[in-house]
This record gives C-alpha cells, sequence and structure tokens, in this order.
C-alpha cells in the first residue's frame, strides 16, 4: 500500500464492488498514490456517508472515486456533500449489466458535477488514472511518476501484430 497520507477517497457501495474497486487503487498505489478505501452506500449507510465526507477535506482527501451498481446514487449523493472533484465509476452487479449503474451515475442535474467513468474495472483503473492526473497538476514529482507510466504502457504495446 502506497503510504502517506491518503490524498483519494475509494467509495463502494457494497463490498461486493471491491473486485472492480481495487483497480483504482491499484492505479494509484503504481504511482504512489495513498488511498482510503470504505464501502459507504448512499442508501443503506447515509449517515456515514455524511459523516465521511464532512472529514473528508480536512483528513487530507482532494479527490473522491465512487463506485455503485444497480440504482447508483453514490457518486451523486457524495457530489451533493462535497466541493472534491467527484468521479464515478459505474458497476455491473445488477441483472441490468451495469447500464443502470451507468445512467444514474452520468445523468447529474446540471449544478452538482460527477465525472462518470467507463463500467467496470478499466472504469476504476481509470478513475483512479485520473485522479492522479487531477494531483499531479500541483505535485512535479507526481507527474513526473505519471508520464513515465505512460511511456512504459506505450512501450509494452507491439508494434506489429505477430
Ligand atoms: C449497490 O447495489 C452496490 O454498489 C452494489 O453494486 C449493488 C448490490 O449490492 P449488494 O447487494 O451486493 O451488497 O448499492
Amino acid at each position: 500500500m502506497a503510504k502517506g497520507r491518503p490524498r483519494v477517497a475509494i467509495l463502494m457501495g457494497s463490498k461486493n464492488d471491491w473486485d472492480v474497486m481495487k483497480a483504482a487503487e491499484q492505479a494509484l498505489e503504481e504511482l504512489g498514490v495513498a488511498s482510503d478505501a470504505r464501502v459507504i452506500s448512499a442508501h443503506r449507510t447515509p449517515d456515514r456517508l455524511v459523516r465521511y465526507l464532512a472529514g473528508a477535506e480536512e483528513s487530507g482527501i482532494e479527490v473522491v472515486i465512487a463506485g455503485a451498481g444497480a440504482a447508483a446514487h453514490l457518486a451523486g449523493v457524495c457530489a451533493a456533500h462535497t466541493e472534491l472533484p467527484v468521479l464515478g465509476v459505474p458497476i455491473a452487479s445488477s441483472d441490468l449489466g451495469g447500464f443502470d449503474a451507468l445512467l444514474s451515475t452520468v445523468q447529474m442535474p446540471g449544478g452538482i458535477p460527477v465525472a462518470t467513468f467507463a463500467i467496470g474495472k478499466a472504469g476504476a483503473k481509470n478513475a483512479g488514472l485520473f485522479a492522479a492526473a487531477i494531483l499531479a497538476r500541483s505535485d512535479e514529482a507526481l507527474r513526473e511518476r505519471l508520464h513515465k507510466f505512460r511511456e512504459a504502457q506505450a512501450a509494452a504495446v507491439p508494434e506489429r501484430p505477430y
């Protein structure tokens, strides 16, 4: 686990979402950014959500990643309770395959923004990378690590398919 004070909160509606959301933690970890993962449901634990977000900024959190499936209100409710940037990750955990969560997360009313990512693990990974990109604007060492990550990623793609 990356050391230091967590700068990114990784919230999820259920413990069952962790298999997807750990991709966000891993992406941040690779870039040396500490995160704080919590199970917080907009529906089942609304008091925990309000309490956590009330203290988040003071505890050093700068970006909130919120992943949820089904009637996925977590990211939107987080955005209602904090002025920190909120990155939403829709999760395919219901019979509707994530399309429900995508629409619940993306379709925010004007004034309360949520940046919505792809459904599932790719979305969680990209939310982690995007959070790092936000933090990197005021952190030169992180900017350099992000740059090296992109270079290594490009170098790992073969030019020929055979
Ligand atoms: C959502 O409902 C959670 O984010 C989860 O993806 C889904 C189902 O939750 P569990 O019944 O598996 O706990 O709130």
